[in-house]
């Protein structure tokens, strides 16, 4: 069972105990369990086979402890089992949608016996959700809205949650027998946010029946849908569907660049390989004899030409290696041919974090701590940026409290020493209207303003659309924090003209944020793209609420090369003295 599997299980059952109205402390201290365990670098099922105590751990008490234990041992945890006997297990699942919280989930099942997602809709199309005490239309509708976004997710995985498997099946096919290399090809390889599922291919210069075999053992497989001497497919306990497949050597190549995809790039690849008398497919790429028609030939028929490696099936269409995250059939084959493909951004390229928070509102490590962990991670610099007071439930910052947490940052500064420059920062609240939730002599004493939306989500798109344009032309705003608020999965986008917003950006010189939470990604790869073209400075920032929080950056990146970003494109990769000139130039 991997860590990821352990903490859906807490999570369902902290959803089930929220449910049925359990002691919220309880509640809590699976929640807190449940953030230890995603965090984890290591496999907790090593950590106890080693003999590992695992309350060590922050978060994790003697119950969690035993929990976690009995999951790795029997698969099953008896609490959950004991919870479910008086909520339904799907009810969890109803408490996912944007809009129905604990409560409301209990009203629904206790008032209109509803039990599902399905249920819900179906009692609102019958209009009873409508009728009851604190729902209403308005209400009813959100949560239709939150049952479309929903369902489009359903299935799919978001990269951070497919990424320990990715890692668990690449260790244990390196024992497969007769591989020569492995890949993991598809949406994974192209770095998209989301994973459908995961397509590995395998060089095997003979039969391959022994490493599909090998694979379908795969402690993780609760299912084997698929078994044979060149393909396989197992299903892990999450739900993930993990495809293998066998390719001879001389194919591998071919094999990579077509299961790589995307669908729309190969179709256009394939169209170049037309025009000069070439098939190219997952075999290889073959020259058709004269006179004869292509349609007739098996896939692997004809004069091989390329195909052992990608750079092979590129270069038989006169083309340079293009990076798989370019791999959408959206210019990129055109600037692969005129020479002008972008040298994507690296984490190494990053020099610090402009969003985070810290025990002064939602985050919970201190300014030091934060301090001292971008300092490990070789930042140069880094922006304590909490929340201001609109965001009530946290304990946003009053302006009085702003300026008492200066000094915590000096002192922090003077602990850390030169390894890293603490930023004062502020994450503040674009108010309903448009206006900032900071007087300006604060904005002004501030080093970074990150502006973002955190509530009246529902405003219609011109409204939206105004007021974020007001906030960025206030002359005080840095940063526009996580632009078009979509929580994948979770929430859709609120109505927003992006293009006009992105325009006023760079009117204004404000830099745009890729938030590289694996929820947020947002600003999405369309958007960079478009941020890039109109020269509107782009910034990756964590977002982080912890310690391991700030290892997020990777994905930021990942969805920064997906919008064609260099390294210059990013602002926080320039060295301090510059960042500084540029924040205070803007003073
Ligand atoms: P996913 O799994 O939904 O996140 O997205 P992908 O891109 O991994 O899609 P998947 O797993 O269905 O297929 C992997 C790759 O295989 C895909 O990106 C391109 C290639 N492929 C699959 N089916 C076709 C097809 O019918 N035509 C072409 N040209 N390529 C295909
Ligand atoms: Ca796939
Ligand atoms: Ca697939
Ligand atoms: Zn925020």
């Amino acid at each position: 069972m991997e860590n990821l599997d352990i903490a859906r299980i807490l999570e369902e059952t902290a959803d089930l105990l929220e449910i049925q109205g359990a002691n919220p402390f309880r509640i809590r201290a699976y929640r807190n369990a449940v953030r230890t365990v995603e965090g984890l670098t290591r496999s907790l099922q090593d950590m106890v086979a080693g003999g590992e105590d695992l309350t060590a751990l922050q978060g994790v008490g003697k119950e969690m402890d035993a929990h976690i234990r009995e999951l790795l041992q029997t698969g099953q945890l008896s609490t959950l089992n004991a919870v479910t006997e008086e909520v339904p297990r799907t009810l969890a699942e109803l408490t996912r949608l944007d809009g129905v919280g604990p409560k409301k989930a209990k009203k629904l099942y206790d008032e209109l016996g509803v039990e599902s997602v399905e249920g819900l809709e179906a009692e609102i199309e019958k209009g009873r959700v409508q009728e009851l005490k604190g729902f209403g239309a308005r209400s009813a509708e959100k949560m239709l809205r939150s049952i479309e976004d929903h369902r489009k997710q359903v299935g799919r995985f978001l990269r951070a949650e497919a990424e320990p498997y990715v890692e668990s099946l690449l260790k244990w096919m390196e024992e497969a027998p007769g591989v020569e290399r492995l890949e993991v090809a598809g949406s994974w390889r192209r770095r998209k946010e989301t994973i459908g599922d995961l397509d590995l291919l395998a060089a095997c210069p003979g039969d391959g029946t022994p490493a599909v075999e090998h694979f379908t053992a795969f402690e993780g497989a609760v299912r084997v849908e698929a078994s044979g001497s060149t393909k396989g497919n197992i299903v892990l306990r999450s739900g993930l569907s993990v495809d293998l497949r066998v390719i001879p050597p001389e194919s591998f190549g071919a094999a990579l660049h077509y299961f790589t995809g995307s669908k729309e790039h190969n179709v256009h690849i394939r169209t170049l390989g037309v025009k000069r008398g070439l098939r190219i497919n997952e075999w290889g790429v073959f020259a058709v004899p004269e006179g004869v028609d292509p349609d007739t030939l098996k896939k692997d028929e004809g004069r091989r030409v390329g195909g052992a490696t990608e750079e092979e099936v590129f270069a038989t269409v006169d083309l340079p290696w293009i990076p798989p995250e370019l791999r959408e059939d959206r210019g990129e084959i055109a600037a692969a041919r005129e020479g002008a493909l972008p040298r994507l951004v690296e984490v190494d390229d990053l020099r610090g974090d402009l969003h985070m928070h810290s025990t002064w509102t939602d985050g919970q490590a201190s300014i030091l701590d934060m301090a001292r962990a971008c300092a490990e991670r070789g930042y140069a610099y880094m922006a304590i940026t909490d929340h201001s007071q609109a965001v009530t439930m946290v304990g946003g910052l009053t302006p009085e409290r702003v300026r008492a947490q200066w000094k915590e940052i000096a002192a922090a500064q003077d602990e850390v020493g030169e390894d890293v420059r603490i930023l004062r920062g502020q994450e503040v609240d674009i108010l309903k209207d448009g206006t900032l939730d900071q007087p300006d002599d604060i904005l002004a004493e501030l080093d970074v303003v990150v502006a973002s939306v955190h509530s009246f989500m529902d405003l219609d798109r011109e409204a939206m659309t105004e007021r974020v344009i007001r906030a960025v032309s206030h002359g005080g705003v840095d940063i526009l924090g996580h632009p078009t608020g979509r929580l994948l999965g979770r929430r859709e986008p609120y109505a927003l003209d992006v293009e006009a917003v992105l325009e006023a950006c760079r009117e204004h010189d404000v830099a745009v944020e890729i938030n590289a939470h694996p929820r947020r990604l947002d600003l999405n790869d369309r958007y960079v793209f478009r941020a890039r073209e109109l020269g509107v400075k782009v910034v990756i920032d964590t977002d982080a609420h912890r310690v391991l929080g700030l290892d997020v950056m990777r994905f930021g990146v990942d969805q920064a090369r997906r919008g064609w970003l260099e390294a210059t494109d990013v602002l926080n990769t320039r060295p301090l003295d510059e960042l500084l000139s540029w924040l205070r130039g803007r003073r």
